[in-house]
């Protein structure tokens, strides 16, 4: 049972209990994160005041600019992960390909591997607009104590074991589910504590906010141009209102407290989207399911998708059950 000012350390203790027979490695893996994500709060927060922001100079694999925050940010979650030997595999979205981690005894031990975002949104720092970290854990195929291999990493997203985001905002919040709900802290800056502030998320099941980047309009499949213009109707409790940060990690958090769906489709231009299926999309899918949510890629299931490729992109609906739904409906009526 959360209780009131209960620290994210007590949290983690506490709900050791929902892994029966665990030897505590998830919580530790936990404990690491959530420190990195400090550090990374820090950086972010003072962007504006050093010559931190702006382009790197150097593009990531799939061809975008990288910010400098980024690469700090990518560089601090795999630096607390490797020195704390708490996984033997991270896999990035600013990396090519995964790293194995194979300890100071070279025969890693541990079972659990993290995929990430380290800075999602990272286009809107020079702007001061929020920005995300996003995380994703599974617990390795291949045995224990042998190199990571990357089946590790393609693996479907309802294997996940756990999954959240850090939201740098007006506040800084650390989002997570190990599977049993999801529960949000937010950060005492004074303090350097995460601290329980949204017990028990839940999507509501349906809403009035709609987020997807209209620009690609004329690009988007008929059935999300359908249901755009659906969304845009006077009848009922429509219009709806739409809110596009261009933050996935704002736009389904504040989705997820007011009721709304986030999209973001195929289109003429980008046959997949542009959302990645192992960072971005599998560990929001397991947020928004289990807060009463649903994901999909307009016509199934996200967490059913096998991975083929570490990078793979994945078009992405996300939100209210009943707002995912109807979109859904659109899809289907369309094809
Ligand atoms: P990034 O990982 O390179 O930052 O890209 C992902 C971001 C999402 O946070 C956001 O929803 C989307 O890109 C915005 O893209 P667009 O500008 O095409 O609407
Ligand atoms: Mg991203």
């Amino acid at each position: 049972m959360p209780k009131p000012n209960q620290t994210l350390g007590e949290f983690i203790i506490e709900n050791q209990a929902d892994f029966p027979g665990s030897s505590g490695e998830l919580s530790r893996l936990i404990n690491s994160l959530r420190l990195a994500a400090k550090v990374v709060n820090h950086e972010v927060n003072k962007a504006g005041l050093v010559d931190i922001i702006g382009a790197y100079g150097e593009t990531n694999v799939q061809g975008e600019d990288q910010q400098k925050l980024d690469v700090y940010a990518n560089n601090k979650f795999i630096q607390t992960l490797t020195n704390r030997e708490i996984v033997c595999g991270i896999a990035s979205e600013e990396n090519d390909d995964f790293i194995q981690i194979k300890g100071h005894k070279g025969d890693n031990q541990n079972k659990y591997v993290v995929l990430m975002d380290p800075l999602d949104g990272s286009s809107n720092i020079d702007v001061n607009v929020s920005v995300g970290t996003i995380f994703s854990i599974y617990q390795r195929v291949t045995p224990v104590g042998t190199p990571v291999q990357i089946e590790d990493f393609l693996q479907p997203g309802n294997k996940q074991v756990a999954a959240g985001y850090i939201i740098y905002g007006t506040s800084t919040m650390l989002v997570y589910t190990t599977g049993h709900g999801v529960n949000g802290f937010t950060l005492n800056p004074a303090l350097g504590s995460w601290y329980l502030s949204h017990p028990d998320m839940q999507f509501p099941e349906d809403g009035q906010i709609y987020s997807i980047n209209e620009g690609n309009y004329v690009h988007f499949p008929q059935g999300v141009k359908d249901y755009i213009k659906w969304c845009q109707q006077e009848e009922g409790n429509r219009p709806y209102t739409s809110r596009y940060i261009g933050s996935m990690v704002s736009d389904i958090h504040r989705n997820m407290i007011k009721g709304g769906i986030f999209m973001y489709p195929k289109s003429s231009k980008a046959s997949d989207g542009k959302l990645r299926l192992l960072y971005e999309c599998n560990p929001m899918a397991f947020l928004t399911e289990q807060a009463g949510g649903k994901a999909s890629d307009g016509f199934k299931r996200i967490l059913d998708i096998k991975p083929t490729e570490l990078h793979q992109r994945v078009p992405f609906f996300c939100g209210s059950r009943k707002m995912v739904e109807k979109a859904e409906e659109f899809m289907a009526k369309a094809e």
